[in-house]
């Protein structure tokens, strides 16, 4: 367990607002996989940041779709882990809490969070490729094992539905990323959790809130860019290290 000082309980007993950036490490305990370890099977051959792009479904849309539908399935499966459960905790106790993820899984919502900013969309949404109409993906197959899946088609134009996620080369939605960086201007300290901060505009929402004036602070068992910068590096599982934060802000240990 790394050492939690005595300052950082100080500063977040302290701050009127922080924000809490979250990546895919943030659901590993949860038995997702993060977005850069290797996959399972078929998509293990694949470089997920070339699968997760608008080409990528052009070129071979059942391939990405069962990449999507398979990993639909494995977040149906997992429940949140102590790590998500002790974000929610951190709501409860500071006067704001503004959580931001890069994720598209839907754990913080099943930890019991009603306002997630996700910056990249959701697994659980579905759209038209071309006419942007909504899909109801629940209708769909669930996966026995990792293979490609033809994408429904749309109920108003026939095109193939896609995932309503944000790939590569795609804008983030405008009003989300708006949020996430007032919240970042305005935040005193920011706790980022389980993300390599490799990916753009995300990774600016800590660099910005630094900038700002806010403490940083980063939960990550591998080193990040944000070494040098945070204040606070705590190297660890954030299912183990966020529920001995949130113990000893609660005075229990
Ligand atoms: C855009 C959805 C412009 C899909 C994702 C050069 C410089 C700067 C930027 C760029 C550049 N070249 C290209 C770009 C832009 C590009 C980018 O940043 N590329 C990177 C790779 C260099 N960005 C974009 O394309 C963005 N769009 O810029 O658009 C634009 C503007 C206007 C109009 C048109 C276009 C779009 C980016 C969004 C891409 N979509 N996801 C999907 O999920 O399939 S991003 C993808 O990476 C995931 O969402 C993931 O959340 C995100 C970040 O990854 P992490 O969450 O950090 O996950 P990762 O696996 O990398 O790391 C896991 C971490 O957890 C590790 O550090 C590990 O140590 C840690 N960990 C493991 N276990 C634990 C743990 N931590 C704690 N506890 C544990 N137990
Ligand atoms: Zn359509």
């Amino acid at each position: 367990m790394p050492l939690i000082e005595t300052s950082l309980i100080r500063a977040l007993q302290e701050a009127r607002h922080v924000v809490v950036l979250t990546g895919a490490g943030v659901s590993a305990e949860s038995g997702v996989p993060t977005f850069r370890e290797a996959q399972t099977g078929l998509w293990a051959r694949y470089d997920p940041d070339r699968l997760a792009t608008p080409a990528a479904f052009a070129d071979d849309p059942a391939l990405v779709w069962g990449w999507y539908a398979w990993r639909r399935k494995l977040v149906r499966q997992a429940m949140p882990n102590p790590a998500h459960v002790a974000i929610r905790r951190l709501a409860e106790l500071v006067p704001r809490l503004t959580l931001i993820t890069q994720n598209v899984d839907d754990l913080h919502e099943r930890a019991g969070h009603d306002s997630v900013i996700h910056l990249h969309g959701s697994l659980m949404d579905s759209r038209c490729s071309v006419c942007e109409a909504g899909h109801e993906a629940s209708a769909e197959v669930l996966l026995a094992e990792p293979g490609p899946v033809e994408p429904p088609r749309c109920r108003l134009c026939a095109a193939p539905v896609r995932p309503g996620v944000v790939w590569f080369g795609e804008a983030l939605p405008a009003q989300e990323l708006a949020q996430a960086f007032a919240a970042a201007q305005r935040c005193e300290l920011v706790l980022s959790v389980g993300t390599s901060g490799q990916v753009y505009p995300a990774a600016a929402i800590p660099l910005v809130a630094a900038r700002a004036g806010a403490r940083l602070v980063q939960i990550n068992p591998a080193p990040t860019p944000l070494d040098d910068l945070a204040e606070h590096s705590l190297r660890g599982a954030a299912g183990i290290v966020l529920p001995e934060l949130l113990d000893r802000l609660e005075g229990l240990n």
